[in-house]
């Protein structure tokens, strides 16, 4: 898939702490199946050969549904497994250093909360910027928050696919209506839900009417 034709509407950010007894692959499946377009695998405080473990995994999955996948934090597990590319956050590796390393046919995404890390994250050869928390959320803790307003700036006047992340719900995803906004990005409005394709579905409809 090129770069290019990645398709942000629906951009879901996995967490296996919120899975109870379900099945973690079941659960991004169906998410997949539900009309999530992009898969982003987030993992915390995991021993690398675990991650990469899960990663290749995910990779299997994603390749079969031709659904992009994102490596958290992780230039080397995305390298390793051939991911479609890297997420970084403000602490993580430069994006021009991962970009040294992945070279231009990786995706990299890179976090930003204002507009002068969103400069910074095109200037340094991001591909698209994760924009957020724009609502309260539990699912991160320490959490830059970001204003509608300043949501909408940064899609103003950065050329780069913006997605939204921080909370997002199917009561709020209509706030976002004025941004131009790529897609928004969830964790636990899918994650956390019984039926991931339902959650999936109904999310993907409603950031449909914004566009
Ligand atoms: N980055 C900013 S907020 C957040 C991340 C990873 C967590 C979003 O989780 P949720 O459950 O969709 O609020
Ligand atoms: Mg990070």
């Amino acid at each position: 898939m090129e770069k290019s034709d990645i398709d942000y509407t629906l951009y879901l950010c996995t967490d296996r702490s919120c899975l109870g007894d379900r099945d973690f692959y079941e659960i991004v499946r169906n998410a997949i199946l539900g009309g999530c377009s992009v898969v982003q695998l987030r993992e915390k405080n995991i021993e690398t050969r675990e991650y990469i473990k899960i990663a290749e995994k995910v990779r299997k999955m994603t390749r079969e549904l031709s659904v992009p996948l994102i490596i958290n934090d992780r230039v080397d597990v995305c390298m390793a497994i051939d991911a479609d590319g890297v997420h970084l956050g403000q602490e993580d590796m430069e994006v021009s250093m991962a970009r040294k390393l992945l070279g231009q046919n990786k995706i990299i995404g890179c976090s930003a909360h204002n507009l002068t890390e969103a400069k910074k994250a095109f200037e340094d050869g991001a591909d698209y910027l994760g924009v957020g928390a724009i609502f309260s959320t539990s699912t991160k803790k320490n959490t830059v928050d970001t204003s509608i307003e300043a949501l909408q700036e940064i899609c103003g006047k950065i050329k780069l696919p913006v997605v939204a992340i921080g909370g997002i719900k199917e009561e709020n995803v209509h706030l976002l209506a004025q941004t131009k906004i790529s897609g928004i990005a969830v964790v636990s409005a899918i994650m956390a839900k019984e039926d991931s394709e339902m959650a999936a579905k109904k999310l993907r409809e409603l950031v449909g009417e914004l566009k």
